[in-house]
């Protein structure tokens, strides 16, 4: 079958992010005839995509729906609207289009029926599902259906196919990404996670990943960056893999998201084993905090961490949310103060804080806790947005400096 495996676009100028769920899904199509175009590079996604329907003549399109929103508050930016676009386009395709992805699977009943023009949708992992509902076309062909995919056996699946798409636009900003476990095993109480990959870490193995790299290699990229949860648990799985990229690929830059708590010992061999960037998302910035966000942590180890990141040469990123439960204005400026001075003491081009505010997602616990506690509908579907901000005058300040923000960086 020819299949043709699309991007939905993002709508805006921004960065691309190499759409590795769809290199996983090509890698599984061996017999099918595969090609993919990812909207997000093209100024014209309709055009775009009516061009790659006209070259490739499908007899299915598979889009993939990584992102529903932007998550930024106050304003936020739809992803949804360029997807209708496309599906726009597609009302004048005859043929079944499917629809998966990390976005579609957070909302896919709501999705389904809002959007008529997808015959199937695949919540949840497609390296089994999508090679078995083209052997039966019948399934796509016959009536809409939303499937629940099962998570996959990451042993037994094939490597992802890197070379779908040309890897330079994605390279020289987040570059390119790499997976080597599904899951998270830490239980955020707003995190989406858990509940896309399932609670726990499954991990590929260790010499799946390392060939991953070792072939974006062979493609001429050396910019990735493992696209994984919490890359340093669990911490015999990180070693080993931390000493296969040491030795398979020591040249390369690439960065992670690790755990504040990592050991000073640790932090020292990612920075040997070529990484460039690491990213913390301590959420909060007390104790308090923390624990209401179910998270483990204190600001003092994050201080030490990012310090020693630092000295380690390693460039460094941190996040957190405004208006946490058991966070108000003394936290703010406590973020603004970390802000500043980690970046004026430990270099402003090579440490970023980012403020955010929590966006409320289907699936995550505090979905569930605010529909029991009345603070929304107990039918709310999270679709449209819903923010946790914070109140009165840490609000305000957030929002002139979310003004100041955009004003400076768009
Ligand atoms: C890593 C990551 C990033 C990295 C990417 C780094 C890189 N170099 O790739 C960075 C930091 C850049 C990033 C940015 C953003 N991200 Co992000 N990101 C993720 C994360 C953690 C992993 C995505 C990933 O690569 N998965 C690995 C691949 C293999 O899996 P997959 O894409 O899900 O594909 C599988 C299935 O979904 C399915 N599938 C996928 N497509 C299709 C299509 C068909 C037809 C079928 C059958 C199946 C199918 O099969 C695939 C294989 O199993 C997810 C959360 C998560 N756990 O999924 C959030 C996530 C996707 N991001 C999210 C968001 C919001 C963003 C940003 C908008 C944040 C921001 N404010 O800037 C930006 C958007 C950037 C952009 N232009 O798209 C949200 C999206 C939900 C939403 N709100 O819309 C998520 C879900 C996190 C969350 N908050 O819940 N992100």
């Amino acid at each position: 079958m020819k299949v043709l495996l699309v991007q939905s676009p993002s709508g805006r100028p921004e960065p691309p992010v190499f759409p590795l769920g769809l290199a996983f899904l090509a890698g599984q199509l061996g017999g099918h005839e595969v090609s993919a175009v990812d909207l997000s590079v093209h100024p014209d996604a309709g055009a775009a995509l009516s061009e790659a329907l006209a070259r490739s003549s499908p007899d299915v399109v598979g889009i993939s729906l990584r992102n529903i929103d932007d998550s930024s508050y106050p304003e936020t930016w739809s992803y949804l609207r360029p997807f209708e676009e496309i599906l726009g386009v597609l009302s004048g395709w005859r043929g079944p289009v499917m629809v998966g992805g990390p976005g579609f699977t957070i909302n896919a009943p709501q999705l389904m029926q809002r959007y008529e023009r997808i015959d199937a949708g695949i919540a949840g992992e497609g390296e089994a599902l999508l090679p078995a509902l083209l052997e039966s076309c019948r399934t796509i062909a016959g009536g809409r259906t939303l499937h629940q995919a099962s998570a996959v056996d990451l042993a037994s699946i094939r490597p992802p196919d890197y070379s779908i798409l040309p890897l330079a636009p994605y390279e020289a900003h987040y570059g390119v990404g790499v997976q080597s476990r599904r899951g998270c095993a830490f239980g955020c109480s707003y995190c989406t996670y858990a509940f896309i990959g399932g609670h726990g870490f499954r991990c590929r193995p260790v010499a799946s990943v390392l060939d991953d790299i070792s072939r974006l290699k062979a493609l001429g990229c050396r910019r990735f960056q493992f696209v994984d949860s919490v890359f340093d648990a669990p911490a015999a799985f990180f070693r080993e893999l931390l000493a296969g990229i040491a030795e398979t690929f020591p040249e390369a830059d690439w960065g992670a998201w690790i755990d504040a708590g990592i050991d000073g010992g640790d932090l020292q061999a990612l920075a040997r084993a070529g990484c460039r960037k690491v990213d913390f998302s301590p959420d909060a910035i007390t104790a308090a905090g923390m624990r209401a966000l179910g998270k483990n942590g204190d600001f003092r180890t994050l201080v030490r961490s990012v310090r020693r990141a630092r000295a380690a040469g390693m460039d460094v990123g941190v996040n957190f949310f405004n208006g946490n439960p058991r966070e108000g204005l003394p936290a703010l400026l406590g973020k603004f103060a970390f802000m500043l001075s980690a970046r004026l003491l430990l270099g402003f081009r090579h440490t970023t804080v980012n403020i955010g505010t929590i966006r409320v997602y289907r699936g995550s616990r505090l979905a569930e806790s605010m529909k029991k506690d009345g603070s929304v509908p107990p039918d709310c579907e999270f679709l449209d947005p819903v923010f946790l901000p914070a109140r009165g005058l840490a609000d305000r300040i957030f929002r002139v400096f979310q003004a100041v923000r955009r004003a400076r960086h768009g």
